[in-house]
């Protein structure tokens, strides 16, 4: 048989387009959006907490104002103006020494513009079963294009603030109880035209054959939008998959006649500023950003305590550590040192108490001092289960 040659970008984004308005339509009937509304005693409404438990998903609406958000996007800037030409080059676009060189961790992920670089291999546990559609880009597309920006706390003062945000971390406590502790960061970025696809897949790898296994196990992850994200952009989830344990993603895609494009899933559109929430096992994806629109997604999440202590590192975390109680401080206190950078940015803002370290705070104040003991490679202690 002879090999189908991969379609145009052009071509991609308008065999999309019936899915998109199906997509959303269904998004429609769920409805799981509104403000981030907490009660009189700064806890999240139960409501909202329950539409997302039942779903795996919630869009929380105009979270982060404007100024908030051009403080995080000007950073962004920089740091795509800095970036490296590509994964082997050490100068930037503009032949200087690209930025990043500092930090243990890489800070840039580079793939092919509109490739699917994780889908049907084994990369990252194997869990993207399925490679997606790679439109072909357009000639004068670069070799190389930025997919993911590590480290948001280390690289952009406004990514520290913006993880002690109280709001959000009355979610993370509300999901994951008072003594909550971090996952990981990456800022997925999706250029119109050149932005990759994240095959479908479920985040968490540790727990799904666990005795005590449950819908809320491998926690959940928030997504900061920075722009508008639209149907053809954005993170789709499939409503309701967290619940029904791991998912046979070669299946539901043989069953829709080989089609990536599954017929319950949901579009998670947002405006700039809104905020998404996603349990990690709830079966997602987002398609190569063939539209003419820029997603640029902060995104970062949290776990229960109990589904990290005892666990080892996987998903490019891998070594020989076990997440002990002085792993899951150490890292831990990232939000602690966050919540007082907030706090001395916003003075005015209510600040969130991080209960592990409450009565702890005077030992936490942001500083350039702090910035080197405990903000500095903290991404090499990420939590990843
Ligand atoms: O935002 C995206 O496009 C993908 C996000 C994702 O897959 C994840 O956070 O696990």
């Amino acid at each position: 048989m002879a090999a189908v040659s991969p379609p145009s970008a052009q071509e991609h984004a308008s065999g999309l387009e019936k899915y998109l308005e199906e997509g959303v339509e269904r998004a429609r009937a769920i409805g799981n959006r509104g403000p981030l509304e907490l009660d009189s005693n700064g806890k999240l409404q139960q409501k909202i907490l329950d539409a997302f438990l039942e779903h795996g998903f919630y869009v929380f609406e105009g979270v982060i104002d404007t100024g908030e958000l051009e403080e995080l996007r000007a950073d962004i800037e920089r740091l795509l103006d800095e970036a490296p030409t590509g994964k082997d080059s050490k100068v930037d676009a503009k032949g200087r020494p690209a930025f990043g060189q500092a930090f243990a961790r890489p800070t840039y992920t580079f793939i092919k513009p509109l490739s699917d670089p994780w889908g049907g291999t084994k990369l990252l546990s194997g869990r993207h079963q399925v490679q997606m559609t790679q439109p072909s880009p357009a000639e004068d597309a670069p070799d190389e294009v930025v997919h993911l920006i590590g480290g948001m706390c280390q690289t952009m003062e406004s990514g520290l603030r913006l993880y002690g945000h109280p709001s959000l971390l009355a979610v993370a406590e509300a999901i994951n109880g008072p003594d909550f502790v971090p996952f990981n960061d990456a800022t997925f970025v999706k250029l119109p035209g050149l932005g990759g696809s994240v095959a479908w897949h479920q985040d968490g790898v540790t727990h799904w054959d666990a005795p005590d296994w449950d819908p809320g196990i491998h926690g959940f992850n928030f997504q900061v939008q920075l722009y508008p994200s639209t149907p053809a952009n954005c993170l789709w989830v499939v409503p309701g998959s967290h619940k029904q344990g791991r998912a046979d993603i070669k299946a539901l895609v043989a069953e829709n006649d080989g089609s990536e494009y599954l017929p319950d899933a949901v579009p998670l559109t947002c405006n700039a500023g809104d905020v998404t929430i996603a349990n990690r096992q709830i079966v997602h994806c987002s398609f190569a950003n063939s539209s003419p629109d820029t997603r640029i997604s902060l995104t970062f999440g949290f776990h229960r305590r109990t589904s990290v202590i005892g666990q080892r590192g996987v998903l490019g975390q891998e070594d020989d550590s076990v997440y002990d109680e002085q792993r899951v401080f150490e890292r831990s206190r990232v939000i602690a040192v966050a919540i007082d950078a907030r706090q001395q940015h916003f003075p005015g803002e209510r600040r969130f108490v991080y209960q592990p370290f409450a009565g702890h705070e005077d030992e936490y104040r942001w500083s350039p001092e702090m910035y080197e003991r405990v903000i500095k490679n903290y991404n090499l202690q990420d939590l990843s289960i």
